[in-house]
């Protein structure tokens, strides 16, 4: 088993294809050297900045930068890119009118790391969501190549569609091993984790995750991206993190001091389209004025 690679002419259609079999798929070679250069530039005093997590999970050698539409303008365009945003809205609208971004973070993994415990994204909801309902689109884009040596995602392919408690073989373990650059897609459902790092390089990748947008976002984006930075950004950006609203009046809020809405951005019908079929509104003329043609 090995996780497919494809270039970033590949239709929606193959990569759902290969996401429905796999639940990962790479695409390689997206990002130019330019932009790559920029988020290392971006990234560094804030990971400089970073302790290494404390526990087998988050990693002893392991340092995670959230926060990163705030503080990272290249990394609000991959945010932003039109595939990977095609992309999620496929995914995701069989159970949802739209989509938004759920979490990002660089994940820095330094020489001498152990493996990450291997874990489904989708716990982050705990045990609530019916497994049926897909319900996460992830995203990591390799800032430096990742390799088997410097701890590149392990992943299991089909492990989407097994039952909760069957446990991976050795063999059944692959790893996203990808060129600076590319991008590895994933699904809440798959197994996978960080990979131990036995080399002398750092690993880096940034995580950029995406959700219904009825679902609580993982990293909680109005604190992490405040109105006084938000209100700076594009409107698209905005709507995507959820400085918008999910649905006719989901997620709707009233300006506390009155002022005419700076953080306004993409009308709902244009996100959603008309949301009078999906509320099931039933107009007055509508209204049936004898029961007896209404029932079975
Ligand atoms: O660093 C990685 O490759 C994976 C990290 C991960 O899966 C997580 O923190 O949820
Ligand atoms: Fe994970």
């Amino acid at each position: 088993m090995t996780i497919k690679h494809v270039n970033s002419n590949a239709s929606i259609e193959e990569l759902l294809e290969i996401i429905d079999q796999d639940a990962g798929v790479i695409i390689d070679n997206v990002l130019s050297q330019s932009q790559l250069n920029k988020i290392t530039e971006e990234l560094n005093p804030f990971l400089a900045n970073t302790k290494e997590g404390q526990d087998d999970f988050t990693g002893f050698n392991t340092r995670r930068v959230g926060a990163l539409m705030a503080r990272s303008p290249e990394c609000r365009v991959l945010a932003l890119d039109p595939l990977i945003n095609d992309l999620s809205k496929r995914f995701l609208e069989p159970h949802s009118d739209g989509y938004q971004l759920h979490f990002t973070s660089a994940i820095d993994i330094a020489p001498g790391e152990s493996e990450q415990i291997l874990h489904r994204d989708r716990g982050v909801w705990g045990g609530y969501i019916p497994r049926k309902i897909e319900t996460q689109l992830s995203t990591v884009w390799a800032i430096t190549d990742f390799k088997k040596e410097n701890g590149a995602t392990q992943v299991v392919p089909g492990s989407h569609k097994w039952d909760r408690n069957r446990k991976p073989l050795e063999k059944e373990i692959c790893f996203a091993e990808m060129k600076k650059g590319s991008v590895f897609i994933y699904t809440g459902s798959v197994i996978h984790g960080g990979g131990a790092n036995i080399s002398g390089e750092n690993r880096l990748g940034v995580f950029l995750h995406y959700a219904p947008t009825w679902l609580r976002q993982e990293e909680n984006q109005y604190l992490s991206c405040p109105p006084h930075i938000a209100k700076d950004l594009t409107p698209e950006l905005r709507a995507l993190m959820g400085y918008s609203k999910g649905g006719y009046v989901l997620g709707f809020y009233s300006d506390p001091e009155d002022k005419n809405g700076e953080l306004e951005s993409v009308s709902p019908e244009k996100m959603f389209g008309d949301f009078r079929d999906k509320y099931g509104f039933i107009n007055s003329a509508d209204k049936l004025v004898s029961d007896s043609s209404n029932r079975e």
